[in-house]
């Protein structure tokens, strides 16, 4: 029998099948050592294979199909295993805040260029847009600024008010979709407002003030309805680049990406090269100072 991974906890997961519904599943053993690059064998996401039992109604994970795509990441930059965050997934959110707890430019650009490599297409929400003063706008259409111009579709929502609500539900139609970010964001409250039956845990207001405090602690697949899912997720922390050599790194930066060819070296790295496109769109003011910014760190993180 086969089924789609709504949960999973360590080797635990909720197996959602046609015939038995639910089923609460261990994963075979075999397949914890497997693929050891990885914390988790099986994924949010996944397609897998179980062998039911029905005198307990459990069942064990015998097989995990082959993942369309997935999302990855790396508690430490010095780590080498990934934890895949969710398999299959057709767009991702990634919800950032402007104040309590700010979003860095460079996590944010982590998580663009990590999903630009695996393919999944990455729309960004500033959420919480009910408490923004005027300084945090400002801030908030910076950012605006800098990511439309990199190619990326930016959003102002709010959980709280319901603004933009109705409309993301919509766009999520008949999609699997990922909801990612730092821990306090407002993931699961976005969640909760596109549907109050889901009932997932927020952290308290004031729990917001505190760093590292992560409400959520496992991924999970919810349904708006029979075609259409949203993945919750816990916070991340850092995310580090798994998977993509230094000369790639370029081409996961879209507006980056488009101005390649236009560089007279063709192994020009945009640091140093002259008659470089990169730099040149830099100086233009055609690229962002804060994406080119974190290019440089990200390559540096190769040396
Ligand atoms: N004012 C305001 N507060 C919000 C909004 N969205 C979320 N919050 C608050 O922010 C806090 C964190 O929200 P959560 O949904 O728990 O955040 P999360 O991203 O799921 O956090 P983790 O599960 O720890 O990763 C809670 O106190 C929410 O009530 C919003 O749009 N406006
Ligand atoms: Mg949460
Ligand atoms: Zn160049």
């Amino acid at each position: 029998m086969t089924g789609k991974v709504i949960e999973t906890r360590g080797y635990h997961s909720l197996v959602k099948t046609k015939e038995y519904g639910d089923i609460s599943c261990i994963l075979q053993g075999k397949l914890r050592q497997k693929d050891i690059s990885s914390t988790n064998p099986v994924a949010v996401g996944d397609y897998v294979e179980i062998i039911y039992d029905s005198k307990t109604g459990s069942g064990s994970v015998i097989k995990v199909m082959e993942r369309r795509n997935y999302v990855v990441r790396q508690s430490t930059k010095l780590s080498k295993s990934i934890h895949i965050i969710a398999a299959n997934v057709d767009c991702s959110y990634l919800i950032v805040n402007v104040s309590n707890p700010v979003t860095l430019f460079s996590f944010i650009d982590r998580f663009l260029v990590s999903s630009e490599a695996f393919g999944v297409p990455v729309t960004i929400i500033i959420n919480k847009k009910d408490i923004l003063t005027p300084k945090e706008i400002e801030d908030a259409l910076i950012l605006k600024y800098i990511y439309s111009q990199a190619g990326y579709e930016v959003r102002f929502l709010s959980a709280h008010t319901k603004e933009g609500i109705d409309e993301l539900r919509e766009e999520l139609n008949g999609k699997t979709s990922l909801f990612s970010g730092n821990s306090g964001v407002g993931k699961s409250a976005l969640l909760n407002a596109l549907n109050p039956s889901f009932n997932l845990k927020e952290g308290n207001i004031s729990d917001t003030y505190q760093k590292g405090k992560h409400t959520t602690t496992f991924s999970k697949m919810l349904f708006l309805n029979d075609y259409t899912a949203v993945i919750d997720t816990p916070g991340i922390k850092a995310f580090g680049l798994t998977a993509i050599k230094k000369e790639e790194l370029a081409m996961f930066f879209p507006e980056f990406r488009s101005r390649l060819k236009d560089c007279r070296f063709a192994n020009c790295t945009h640091l140093h090269e002259p008659h470089c496109a990169v730099i040149k769109a830099l100086e233009n003011e055609e690229i962002a100072p804060e994406r080119y910014d974190s290019y440089l760190k990200m390559m540096e993180d190769y040396l």
